[in-house]
């Protein structure tokens, strides 16, 4: 009874609004208080505010791009960064001569031509030099924008060298994850089957290529050696980001993708160029992958070609730190990966005879 007479209330309420609403309409028609002397003025102040919105517009564009530069530039750390940077600039360029002239047309027509009493439109219908220029050129121009972007694209995208460094990279909710090849240098397979809590890649280890990847917290890299990316997600989009390498390829779920590049600068040198010793190069997610998107970053280092190989003789295979694992390879490679997987051979032979034993998961 209660939330009909409150329906009915707010009913009333809207009816009278729309009474009252309807009764200053009419009166003001009969006063005939709109004259074509208000719209004279109105007209002026209108046309005078889209000049005043056009100059400060411009003013704190041009003011901020300049005046700001160096903080939304970061310096370039790879080889294809100068040229992808070239191809922004060249983009950012001619589409902000063009913007700027079309605004100032624009605004400058909208004020000019505002209304006059007595002053007729003149019919123009059209003028082909006119239709044709500005349909050519630019379709010129951006025919040669999107030449030159596909082929900066297929630069980065075609198939790596020989002797590239291969790493994968795995975008989650919430964190990046990267697999090492270990020192046979090829990714050992990998089956979203056999993701578990412990096997965050989903390691196939009927794949001997597998025993010696290892896992890394943060993604080191060689300068000056070509380095192939191989990018996958395990639940949503995401997107890889190095902003100072230039580099950002989306992480999609159920396919594959890739992105070759070459650091030209490592870590300290970057430190000392931007005589900051607290720098870090980063690996940010790019896509709004949830909640916890803000978190999903990875420290990045750049290495010399020899610290690197020392790091990478550092780490422990991803089976060494997992023996249990052991159980998932077949009968047959289980020696093999004893061996590729740097497992003490006393600890591994332990190991398995511990598990038959027990008389479970061995196959
Ligand atoms: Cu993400």
């Amino acid at each position: 009874m209660t939330t009909l007479i409150v329906i009915l209330g707010v009913a009333l309420v809207l009816v009278i609004l729309y009474l009252i609403f309807k009764i200053s309409n009419l009166v003001s028609i009969a006063r005939a208080k709109t004259s074509v002397d208000d719209v004279d003025s109105s007209n002026g102040i209108h046309a005078l505010l889209f000049i005043i919105f056009m100059v400060v517009g411009f003013t704190g564009f041009f003011w901020y791009s300049f005046a700001h530069f160096n903080s939304y530039t970061l310096p370039i750390a790879s080889e294809h960064g100068a040229w992808t940077d070239t191809l922004f600039w060249i983009t950012m360029g001619v589409t902000v001569v063009a913007f700027t002239i079309i605004s100032i047309i624009k605004f400058v027509f909208i004020y000019q031509y505002q209304y006059k009493e007595g002053r007729k439109a003149k019919f123009y219908p059209d003028n082909h030099f006119l239709e044709l220029t500005w349909t050519i050129v630019p379709a010129l121009v951006l025919t040669v924008l999107v030449f030159t972007g596909l082929k900066a694209w297929n630069d980065i995208t075609s198939p790596a060298s020989e002797n590239a460094e291969v790493i994968e990279v795995i975008g989650q909710q919430f964190a990046w994850t990267v697999r090492y090849p270990g020192k046979d240098n090829t990714l050992g397979d990998v089956h979203y089957q056999k993701i578990d809590a412990i096997n965050e890649f989903g390691l196939d280890l009927t794949d001997n290529k597998s025993f010696d990847d290892f896992k890394s917290l943060e993604l080191h890299i060689p300068k000056g050696k070509e380095v192939l990316l191989k990018i996958r997600a395990k639940d949503v989009l995401h997107s890889v980001f190095l902003p100072h390498f230039r580099v950002k390829m989306d992480a999609v779920p159920g396919m594959p993708t890739q992105f070759k590049f070459i650091a030209t600068k490592t870590t300290a040198e970057m430190r000392d160029e931007l005589s900051n010793p607290e720098f870090n190069y980063e690996l940010a997610c790019t896509e709004i992958c949830g909640k916890g998107h803000f978190s999903m970053k990875m420290n990045v280092v750049v290495d010399t070609p020899e610290d690197f190989e020392k790091w990478k003789a550092e780490q422990e295979s991803w089976l060494k730190q997992n023996p249990d694992y052991l159980k998932n390879v077949p009968a047959g490679l289980r020696e093999s990966a004893i061996l590729k997987a740097g497992i003490p051979e006393e600890a591994g032979v332990t190991y398995l005879e511990g598990v038959k034993a027990a008389g479970v998961g061995l196959n």
